[in-house]
């Protein structure tokens, strides 16, 4: 069922996440008022002008546990028939890497930045004593010295300005990392949130279904630029995504031209 107020659905397991939330909200509604309406009874029923006295005995009917029986067997439909499956799909349902477009992309304060494998599908090396302001995420074949030992990386593409470009009707795998504080990536639209923890890489994977560029929210307040943290999430088609990636600077293209030194 398609939920008014909500943005557009774009990704092919949207429609669950939707329905899962609509249940639990129909099963809270009617929890509310069911509580509500036996609190005004119960306010009725034992008012003092009809009961002067206490009654030691209390009630007699099982009517309280036949309906607590009923709702917690709606709570066991909803979790272990749609939730649980649902989870599990998100974390173990992955996809073939080799048929999906596999993105590494790490948090930082207060932007994200995204690691393309290249034509070869393979990512470069990383080395913890690499890392600087200049090689944020110690990218061997980004330091002067060391690039040549990492053929893989050559090819990779790395995009700091929180942009993230897939092809539409794809799988896409994001790997998920921090570089500091935890973050959380969110695209409504995709219907996927993820928190992102430093020294932690965490797989999600979804589809893409339609066309357009999304905004890449951080959902975990993580300082005092959490606000700017945005991004664009672009999804084209497989066309314009080839010729996107293009376009984009090789990690090891600053190496090439300084002749492989
Ligand atoms: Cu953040």
């Amino acid at each position: 069922m398609k939920l008014p107020y909500l943005p557009p659905i774009e990704s092919q397991h949207g429609q669950k996440v939707d329905d899962l939330t609509l249940y639990v909200h129909l099963l809270m509604i009617a929890l509310f008022i069911g509580w509500s309406l036996y609190f005004l009874y119960a306010i009725w029923r034992f008012r003092k002008g009809r009961n002067p006295k206490a009654d030691y005995v209390g009630t007699t009917t099982h009517a309280s546990s036949v309906v607590e029986v009923a709702v917690a067997l709606v709570e066991g439909v909803l979790l272990f028939g749609l939730a649980i499956p649902m989870w599990a799909t998100s974390v173990e349902g992955f996809p073939d890497p080799k048929t999906s477009t596999v993105v590494r992309v790490t948090a930082r304060q207060f932007n994200w930045m995204a690691r393309y494998p290249g034509a070869d599908g393979i990512f470069g090396k990383q080395d913890i004593d690499l890392v600087s302001g200049d090689n944020p995420l110690g990218l061997v074949a980004k330091d002067a010295k060391l690039k040549n030992t990492d053929t893989n990386g050559f090819d990779d593409v790395l995009l700091e300005s929180s942009e993230i470009a897939v092809p539409v009707n794809k799988p896409v795998i994001i790997h998920l990392s921090s570089l500091d504080v935890i973050h959380s990536f969110k695209v409504v639209a995709m219907r996927v949130t993820q928190d992102a923890n430093p020294g932690m890489s965490i797989p999600l994977h979804f589809i893409p279904t339609v066309i357009g560029t999304n905004q890449i929210q951080c959902s975990q307040l993580c300082g005092n630029g959490h606000f700017s943290m945005k991004g664009l999430f672009k999804v084209m088609s497989q066309q314009d995504y080839d010729t996107w990636l293009q376009t984009k600077p090789k990690i090891g293209a600053a190496s090439a031209a300084s002749g492989f030194e």
